[in-house]
């Protein structure tokens, strides 16, 4: 045949096969996901649960029943287990096949039937690996020999020969402290922080990767390095140092299989060499010490002489505590930052500024004469006089110092140990500093996107970008307060605040569904919840409201907004030890004992002569709390069918109403503590009667007003705010405080140029002072909280909590603030929602997008008939 000819024969051949296959369909699958993850390779679940979305353009379109098919065979030859079943159910299906076994890579396919008689073609194969069994464990934990006394990170390198074809590889890894391996000099996986933070004591997590491309047929070397990170490094604010234990440990396990079928497993034990490398010391909060000329010139690789001289490891007895299966997203590197401008201090520092509060690192290349030191600081904000201002960091030093070893240019960036940041103040550096020398990373957890937010408002659009790198900051692992100063740790609090916030921006399923079992793990024998999770602190830091109150408000928050049922299952021991824990100290049904924050950073004036400080008391406070989490109790008992909880709880919570009113409430409506948090969490937790909601709402508008339209809310009455005012008929009053330019309100820190959301209203006074230097973060999500009001409000986009994971979907966008318009999508578990809207000369306009397998109920503003719609594209207009 004529070659020039087969060209566009087969060309025309693949775009006949992709048109068939891609547009002749009328429903299809994608976005796979087994137990939230894309292929993930160590589910721990006995009965793994698979999600799917359908892709339709027919309007109206549901899944009628789906096809599941399992093997373990990359073709699905032999079928395990197969389902075919008359459902809407597309997301987190439940395995129910034989018994699954442990370290075997499962793939599965699904297909779905729609409601118009459409079928889908069977999706692409994606699998899963399931975790390992205690018992299938042969490595050995190895550390160095002796104790563990130096500052520096430890290196472990085995040198193996593989003398047949690799088929498959996969290595099972973890630390006591964090690792970073590298298999003939290649970095094992992209993750940082590995294995992450857990209540080590209960249970590590080990990671899987697949390195089968970096193995080769003859000789390969395996290196590890380690650092001390949370588990032994400094952690808290009392300069506490290893919490979890004082040995920095490997477990690692290659398993191999070859072309011919025969296996090998390469584990870590006494036959691993040891030395020290390049990194003096590096801990999370102070910063990293690398001297290049401690590098060992290929020692992760073979033909390495210096090994000889390398010393034996030891090995280490298992402990009590569990390996897990990673079940979150791992951290990883993801944006970028150029370095914006290079100048010199009043004080003559020079400083580089990256535009952008973030958490990472920053890249840094240098060339110069060895032993040349180069030190690179860390701050969030200049003082008013424009000098690097690291004060608000406490005692953590957030500096890193690079000694180099001459010749080449080389770049140098942090192993264990990440900052908060948008400045950094560079010593010593050899020769002119350029801004191509630096690039500032963000590091956190690998979280995919999930929603888009804008509007009218350059503000209120900056503040929206704050929220979410305020999120990015401090989704590091673990859900943090801060990511800067010598804290960083999972206060409750904070994380329950923020959560649905969270939930809206990026999907946080995965990693809650983490943090949560750590929740579990850390609660206290008597049900008390600590103030961190994990737990870093004392036993006695625990049960304050509002942060404790995390098991229950998190664990439903999850659940509403991504239909995880079995989050409530796991989680709901942990939910009824809290609030029997509530009882248990509480007498006659009231709380009244015990330590609280209260409403954390509520507005209080320096010189309160007039009593205009904010202080709403603690025990009332702690009162609707206990009213809130037992609601959320009996909400998931009642999903999870736990009858005889219903109507006990049910009982409680009617006691607890009453006790908060005889204690509260004065007859004619008046709370005792008159302030806004007061009203917000008496009406958001539906304590008061029906009778008297009314005109609790117009006492909150009044305190409002007389407040000049500010809050004066903390950290616990900030994310129920607006909320309130919505529910009550005060959008205006709302729209005011949202949009609301001086302090305090959301808006005033952005007027003053914050990239990120601030811990305090006023981290930077008017006139360019500082709050107390002592708590004073530019980096603190909790009242970012007020997002999930934008969304649900402004944009309209809210779950259906009878239907949740957005099901179904309830669309009312409330116009106001003077916006011209606003535009929000959400990724959900179904697929994409979008809701957009203008309002030009009285018309109001709204674009609606449903996807497909969930359905929507539109409410346009001020209209009083509703729509009912199912997926597909709407446009609809009213007046206005
Ligand atoms: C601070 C933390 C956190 C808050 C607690 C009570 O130290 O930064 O935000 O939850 O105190």
């Amino acid at each position: 045949m004529n070659k020039n000819l087969l060209v566009p024969f087969t060309s025309l051949i693949l775009l006949f096969l992709f048109t068939t296959d891609t547009f002749s369909q009328k429903v299809s699958v994608k976005d796979l996901t087994v137990e939230h993850l894309v292929n993930p390779l160590s589910v721990d679940h006995p009965k793994p649960r698979f999600s799917w979305k359908i892709i339709s353009d027919i309007k109206n379109t549901k899944q009628r029943n789906y096809e599941i098919k399992l093997g373990t065979t990359a073709t699905i030859g032999k079928v395990l287990w197969k389902a075919g079943v008359s459902s809407d159910q597309s997301v987190l299906v439940a395995y129910d096949g034989p018994k699954l076994s442990s370290k075997t890579k499962y793939y599965w396919q699904v297909r779905v039937k729609d409601n118009h008689g459409n079928t889908s073609a069977w999706s692409p194969v994606q699998y899963f690996q399931t975790g390992l069994k205690p018992e299938d464990w042969q490595a050995k934990w190895i550390s160095v020999a002796g104790k563990d006394t130096s500052l520096a990170s430890p290196l472990f390198r085995k040198e193996i020969n593989l003398n047949k074809r690799v088929k498959s590889a996969l290595v099972y890894i973890t630390a006591k402290g964090l690792y970073e391996a590298s298999i003939n000099g290649n970095r094992v996986g992209n993750a940082y922080f590995a294995p992450g933070w857990t209540s080590y004591k209960d249970h590590i997590q080990y990671q899987v990767y697949d390195v089968k491309q970096s193995l080769k047929t003859g000789g390969n070397v395996i290196g590890v390095s380690l650092g001390d990170g949370w588990y032994k490094g400094r952690i808290g604010f009392n300069h506490q140092k290893q919490f979890y234990g004082d040995t920095r440990a490997l477990l690692m396990q290659l398993e191999v299989e070859f072309a011919d079928g025969s296996k090998e497993t390469i584990v870590t034990d006494n036959t691993w060499k040891t030395s020290y490398g390049p990194i003096l010391a590096a801990n999370i909060y102070d910063g990293e010490t690398y001297d290049a000329r401690l590098e060992r010139q290929g020692w992760n690789n073979t033909g390495f002489k210096e090994d000889l001289n390398w010393k034996p490891v030891q090995e280490l007895a298992f402990g009590p505590e569990k390996l897990v299966g990673m079940s979150g997203p791992q951290v990883t590197k993801h944006e970028e930052f150029k370095a914006l401008k290079i100048f010199k201090t009043p004080k003559g520092e020079t400083v580089v500024d990256f535009g952008q509060n973030l958490v990472g690192w920053v890249t840094l290349k240098a060339k110069g004469p060895a032993g040349t030191k180069i030190s690179i600081s860390h701050a969030e904000v200049l003082t008013k006089e424009g000098n690097f201002y690291t004060t608000n960091l406490r005692t953590a030093r957030q500096q890193h110092t690079y000694i180099l070893k001459g010749g080449t240019e080389q770049t140098f960036e942090p192993h264990f140990s990440f900052q908060g940041f948008r400045y950094v103040k560079v010593d010593g550096y050899p020769g002119e500093l350029r801004l191509e020398d630096l690039t500032a990373v963000a590091v956190y957890s690998d979280m995919k996107t999930t929603g888009k937010f804008s509007t009218s408002n350059p503000l209120l659009n900056q503040l929206q970008h704050n929220i979410t790198w305020g999120q990015k900051g401090n989704f590091v692992d673990v859900p943090t307060d801060c990511p800067q100063r010598d804290e960083r740790l999972g206060w409750t609090g904070d994380a329950q605040a923020f959560a649905l916030t969270a939930a809206y921006n990026m999907d946080v399923s995965g990693f809650f569904t983490k943090w949560l079992k750590d929740v579990a793990a850390d609660q206290l024998p008597n049900g008390s919840v600590p103030f961190v999770i994990p737990n870093v602190l004392t036993q006695n830091d625990a049960g304050s409201a509002g942060w404790a109150d995390v098991a229950t408000i998190v664990s439903w928050d999850m659940y509403v907004s991504y239909g995880d049922k079995g989050i409530l299952e796991t989680q709901y021991n942990s939910m009824k030890k809290w609030v029997d824990y509530i009882s248990s100290v509480a007498k006659n049904n009231l709380w009244n004992t015990g330590f609280h924050f209260g409403d954390w950073l509520f507005y209080r004036p320096n010189d309160d002569n007039d009593g205009r400080a904010a202080v709403t008391d603690k025990y009332m406070i702690a009162q609707t709390f206990y009213a809130h989490s037992t609601q959320l109790l009996i909400n998931a008992a009642k999903v999870l069918g736990k009858t005889e909880d219903v109507v006990k709880y049910q009982a409680l919570l009617d006691q607890i109403k009453a006790a908060y009113l005889k204690e509260n409430m004065t007859p004619s409506g008046k709370l005792v503590s008159a302030t806004q948090t007061a009203y917000v969490l008496a009406l958001q937790f539906d304590m008061l009667p029906e009778n008297l909601r009314a005109q609790a709402a117009q006492r909150l508008v009044d305190n409002v007003k007389d407040y000049g339209n500010h809050l004066t809310t903390g950290f616990l009455g900030t994310p129920y705010l607006c909320h309130v005012l919505s529910r009550f008929g005060h959008e205006d009053v709302a729209y005011d405080l949202l949009l609301q330019e001086s302090y305090p309100s959301w808006l005033y820190p952005v007027k003053m140029g914050a990239t990120t959301i601030w811990e305090r209203w006023d981290g930077i006074k008017p006139d360019g002072s500082f709050q107390t230097a002592d708590m004073n973060s530019f980096n603190h999500y909790a009242y970012g909280a007020i997002g999930d009001w934008m969304y649900k409000n402004i944009a309209g986009i809210n779950p259906v909590v009878t239907r949740p994971g957005y099901k179904d979907i309830l669309i009312a966008p409330r116009p106001g603030g003077k916006l011209t318009s606003a535009s929000a999508a959400l990724e959900t578990v179904y697929g994409t929602i979008k809701s957009s809207w203008t309002l030009t000369d009285g018309t109001f306009k709204l674009d609606v997008t449903v996807p497909a397998n969930a359905s929507a109920t539109v409410v346009l503003p001020g209209a009083l008939k509703k729509e009912e719609i199912g997926s597909g594209s709407y446009h609809f207009e009213s007046k206005y």
